[in-house]
Formats: C-alpha cells, structure tokens, sequence
C-alpha cells in the first residue's frame, strides 16, 4: 500500500472564492486524493483557510468584526462549501491555530541557528493619509517588469514576478488611493534564500517529471537572479504569527508579525497537527522522514500565480532548517479560468462563485465540467453553452442514459434482480478487451495526475457501453432469445456497478446513488474487467435509480448568463 501526502494551496479566509480558484487547487487535489483511495492507498489530503495579513485585516474591518471572529465565522462558511463541493479533506485546517504559530516560530528560530536569518533595519512605505505602515498587497502602482498599471506591491498578477512596494512605479495606497506615502525605518527578518540558491537550483534540476508549467516558473525565478533575493519574513501588522516569542534569538520585534506566506505553507505540516491533536492520529509519519514519512508521496495542487512560493520560499524554509522534514515530490500547477470572455472578478462580481454555483445545480455537474475542462495546458475558459452541452451529453445522454435504459429494461422485461440464462460472445469479448484498455490508460493518466486526459477516458469509458447497448440490443434480441437478453442485461448491469467505481473522484454523489440503485457497496477497483463484470451474481436485487442527471434548458442557460455577467462595477 503507498501513502500519499496531498496538500491543495489553501484559500484566503476573505471571502467566498470562484470556481476558477477551485478548479485551480482543491477540486483536482480532491480528485487524486479520491482516486488514490480507491485504489487501496493511504491518503493524508489536506487544505486549511490562509487567514493571516491584511487581506483578513481589512474584511474584518469592512465586515464590522473582530479579525478571530470574522476567521472564524469565514472559516466555517468556507469549510460547508467545501463540504457542498464534496471536496474530502482529511483535514480542513485554519493558519491561525496554535499549532501553526507555534511551529512555525520555531522553523524561524532553526533557520536562525543555521544563519540564514538577518536582521534588516530598512525604509518602508507609511501612508501618511491611512496613519500606518501599508503592507505590500496595500500598494498599487506599475510594473517595472511589465508596465501593467495594478501590480500589488508582492506580485505582479500579470507577469508573476514577485515584487517588492519599492520597485513600483508611481506607487498608491488601495486602503485610500491616497499617494502620500513615505519611507520610515523599520526592523524586519529577512530569510537568506540567496544562500539556499545552489541546493534550490539542484533540486528543482532534480525533477525532470514535473509539469513544464511548475518548472519554467521555477527556473525562470531561479535563473533571473532576483527571484532568489534574501526576502522581508516578517511586517508591520497586528494579526498573524508573533514574530517576537519566548526563547526568540532576536529582540525588538514586538508589535510585528511574520509574512502571511511564511507561515501559510507551514500550515500544511501545522494542518497535519491539527488533525492529530483532534483524532489521535501520528502526524509526523507523514511529515518526518526520520519518523515514518520516507515512503511517503507528497503532492501539491495550486494555481500558477502560487507557484514560486512552493518552488522557492517554502523550499528554502524546509532545506534551510536543515532538519528532515518531508519535502514536496510533485507539484502540479494549473493555468487561469477565465470567464465568458473576460476574467472572473470578485471585486464586480463576475463570474460564479462557490455557493452561487451549488444553488444552481448540484456538485457533480460543476465538478464534471471543471474536470473535463481544467486549465492544464493553457488557460480554458467557462461559457455557459459549453457548460451546458457538457453536462446534457456526457453526464445526461451518454452516463445517465446507459444507467436509466438498461435498469427500465431490465426491471420491464425480468423484475429487479440480475436474470439467469445464456451466455456472453464475440460482443462481449469485445466490449471486455475495450475497457481492459481504456481502464488501464484511465489509470495512468489519473496517476500522472492528467486530468483532461482522465476525464476523456472515464467519458470514452462510458461511451463504450453506451455503443455496446445499442449494437447489442438487448430489447430486440429479447423477442426471439430472452435467455441471449439476461445475458446481456446481467453485464450491463454489473457495468453500472463498475461505472460508479472509476466515476466515484470525479462525480462522488452520482456514483453513489448507483452504487446504492445497484444495492452493493462493493467498491474494488477493477484489476480485473472480466471479474470486474460478474461481482454482481444471478438474483441479485437492484431498483432503478433516481434520474442521475436533469438536462439543463436553454431558457435556465441564458437567465444563468445574464444573472452572473457582472453586476457590482
Ligand atoms: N492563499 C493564495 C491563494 O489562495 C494563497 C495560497 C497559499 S498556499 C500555502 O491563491
Ligand atoms: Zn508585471
């Protein structure tokens, strides 16, 4: 049995997200951490809310509520979401938990010891207008790297350079717009990742198996030099991770907390913690590998625009401390989901976002959709024809369809047991040497973590026994040769069983509703397809499940579009 460490970047607490955020990280996360389970595998899938710095500081104070209640309060908001996603998470953890700050203190102080921290007395931004020092995500101006006009003060969001306020061209606050700002001294820890350069390069070198997207992100950081300056750990802020602390190798750092991306990968070991204190259950097996976690596969799912932050800075935090905590083996990262052409926008509201999408249809349909289509390649792009053609032909035409025909037949024809007599032949065999194929391509693109590829081949999958059907014809052949027919019919519905078996990580709610129509909770993986299509003996009982899938209408598509084209601009 492998073991599989899978983390999904975590979302800020502030506010609900997108499904192009989801498609990004959770869902595909959620996807491998199921697939992984199905196979007999031992999983540890873990995500948790980022609620640390200003973003959390300023919905807070726009909400009217104190920073921890407003955390909290989102925190369970977005855990119900995910729960309505159907996303598995061993753990759904919070980056302000005790857990997290105190671990990730003492990472600070280990690489303290190693020397890879320095103490900066540097000028930073202080608008004079907003009475404080602005964080960098609160200072907008023009990229120096590609002259777009909004990059944050951390990162340009149109070329992903990571930035720092001072490179900003024509710099402004996004607390008040005012440009009054000034530079004023101010101590911070500046983490030496210009000493870890070397054993980065070496090992991002190291992972020839990557996806293209992960690694040129890398390089291109690592090989422009800047990408690896020695970086500010810590700000001037109120909500986070104390920076100064009991047993602190440094002094005069009260008031000052640690950069929101230092502590939020630490989260995913602190996450594990979490889970621990709460179950019982041995943490460090999945994280020390001087204590168990040697054998252990990690693989983590995020959008590109987090990429350098898993490549890089978490990297550094992990071979800085010099101690042996398990680091990443896969990293997969994904493109953009834009929006009916244009990009999602949560400042105007554009696009649909988590909840809004659960209160239209169920979490299949989105699921399925944002699979089949995930921005692995190149950024995609949600239209709502798209979305629409997708669901009523794979999931109503083609799965539902196979799944309602040959239950109806069969209960029609024989009751609601698996009938006896004949024998299966030439189709049959066919059918068998086709998904014996198809099954073991579906396998290694789910474990290459290629998601289009597998979605392609679970719909090609289910095609197969949609053509099956129809050329074999139970319904014709059962006029002259009804015992030929319960031959049939005894596949077909035993593919039902296997259907919902390789469907489960993509569509969980469906696959269990014919795992329950088919009355079985045997959920082996099909090593075998032969034996994979006789679990289901004569005499078995089965009903007729619920329709899986509704089309969804041409009138319900054009109200979706217009109700989500952006409202709040
Ligand atoms: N919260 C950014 C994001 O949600 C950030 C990810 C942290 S992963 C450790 O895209
Ligand atoms: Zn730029």
């Amino acid at each position: 049995m492998a073991r599989h460490l899978i983390t999904s970047a975590i979302p800020y607490i502030n506010g609900i997200k997108h499904l192009g955020n989801l498609v990004g990280s959770q869902l595909p996360a959620d996807l491998f951490a199921r697939f992984q389970r199905a196979r007999g595998n031992e999983v540890m899938f873990i995500c948790a809310t980022d609620e640390h710095g200003t973003p959390a500081e300023l919905a807070a104070a726009k909400a009217g509520q104190p920073v921890d209640d407003y955390c909290a309060q989102m925190h369970a908001v977005q855990a119900e979401i995910a729960e309505g996603f159907r996303l598995s998470f061993d753990h759904f953890g919070r980056s302000s938990s005790p857990q997290n700050r105190v671990l990730t203190q003492a990472f600070a102080k280990r690489l303290a010891e190693e020397g890879l921290i320095r103490e900066v007395t540097e000028q930073q931004m202080y608008s004079n207008f907003d009475g404080r020092f602005l964080p960098d995500r609160y200072i907008e101006g023009t990229c120096p790297n590609c002259g777009f006009d909004s990059a944050r003060g951390d990162q340009c969001d149109n070329c992903t350079k990571q930035l720092d306020p001072v490179d900003l061209i024509n710099p402004r606050s996004t607390i008040s717009g005012s440009t009054d700002l000034e530079l004023r001294d101010t101590k911070h820890l500046f983490l030496r990742q210009s000493a870890m350069r070397d054993k980065l390069q070496a090992w991002i070198d190291s992972k020839t198996d990557w996806p293209i997207l992960t690694t040129s992100i890398a390089k291109k950081w690592l090989n422009d030099g800047d990408g690896l300056q020695d970086r500010g750990i810590t700000r001037d802020l109120s909500w986070g991770v104390p920076a100064q602390f009991e047993g602190a190798p440094w002094t005069g750092m009260d008031g000052k907390v640690f950069y929101v991306w230092f502590d939020a990968p630490i989260e995913y070991i602190a996450a594990t913690e979490e889970w621990a204190d709460k179950t019982g259950g041995d943490w460090a097996r999945w994280w020390r590998t001087d204590r168990g976690a040697q054998d252990v596969t990690y693989t983590q799912f995020m959008g590109k625009d987090n990429v350098p932050f898993h490549t890089l800075s978490f990297p550094a935090t992990i071979l800085g401390s010099n101690e042996p905590w398990k680091l990443v083996d896969y990293i997969k990262s994904f493109n953009y989901l834009n929006y009916d052409g244009g990009q999602f926008s949560t400042s105007r509201g554009r696009g649909v976002f988590m909840d809004q999408a659960l209160s239209l249809l169920p979490a299949d349909y989105w699921r399925w959709w944002l699979l089949s289509h995930a921005p692995e390649s190149a950024d995609s792009e949600f239209t709502w024809d798209n979305f629409q053609a997708s669901a009523n032909k794979d999931l109503a035409d083609v799965l539902g369809n196979f799944v309602s025909r040959i239950t109806k037949f069969t209960r029609s024809k024989f009751g609601e047991a698996l009938p006896e007599g004949g024998n299966w032949g030439e189709k049959e065999a066919a059918l068998i040497a086709e998904l014996t194929t198809r099954v073991r391509d579906y396998e290694a693109f789910m474990e290459a973590k290629e998601v289009r590829k597998a979605a392609a081949e679970l719909r090609a999958i289910w095609v197969a026994g949609n053509e099956y059907l129809q050329s074999s014809a139970p319904w014709t052949v059962f006029k002259t040769d009804p015992a030929q027919a319960a031959a049939q019919a005894r596949l077909a519905l035993n593919l039902v069983r296997l259907y919902a078996v390789l469907s489960a990580p993509f569509i969980p709610d469906a696959s269990a509703s014919m795992l329950a129509g088919m009355q079985t909770e045997d959920t082996s993986w099909p090593d075998d397809i032969e034996a994979a299509l006789n679990v289901l003996p004569v005499g078995h009982a089965f009903t007729v499940p619920e329709v899986l899938f509704r089309k969804i209408s041409d009138e319900e598509r054009e109200e979706w579009q217009g109700r989500f084209a952006g409202t709040r601009d």
